[in-house]
């Protein structure tokens, strides 16, 4: 299964803008299986601890307050390459930097409220799996 996963939230900007059904169907036209799915909002502890790798950063407290604002979607998705071929679908971080067609420069607001989450690495993108999900919630 190594290689073949990634975890990704969709923000609360994308949620607030009517956006998840949209996002969820360019991630399944690009070939990913849903292995889990839920509807859920990040407390400030929980957005601190998942991006604790953040927390020198000067963005951190507004990444915290911004990720735990509101509804999220967190998900669990599959396809061989998952973590490359994501963060490729999503584009670049700051949307003006983003490819034509990748779901940043779609659908995001900003650098800062970018609109979905990927992970950046196979051993991360368990973690976050972890963080969000028990094994009885992945399919
Ligand atoms: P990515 O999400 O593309 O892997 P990271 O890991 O550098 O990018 O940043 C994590 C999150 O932190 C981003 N998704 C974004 O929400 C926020 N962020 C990154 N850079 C900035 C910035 N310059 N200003 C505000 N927020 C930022």
């Amino acid at each position: 299964m190594s290689g073949n996963i990634t975890f990704t939230m969709i923000k609360p900007d994308a949620v607030e803008d009517g956006y998840i059904g949209a996002i969820l169907g360019k991630i399944s036209e690009a070939g990913f299986k849903i292995k889990a799915l839920k509807l859920t909002q990040l407390t400030i502890d929980d957005a601190k601890k998942f991006y604790e790798i953040h927390k020198e950063r000067p963005f951190y407290n507004e990444l915290v307050q911004f990720m735990s604002r509101g509804p999220i979607v967190a998900a669990v998705l599959e396809k061989n390459n998952a973590v490359e071929d994501f963060r490729t679908l999503i584009g670049a971080t700051n949307p003006e930097n983003a490819a034509e067609g990748t779901i940043r420069k779609t659908f995001a607001r900003s650098v800062g409220e970018n609109a979905v989450h990927g992970s950046d690495s196979d051993e991360n993108a368990l973690i976050e799996t972890r963080f969000h999900f028990s094994g009885r919630d992945v399919f």
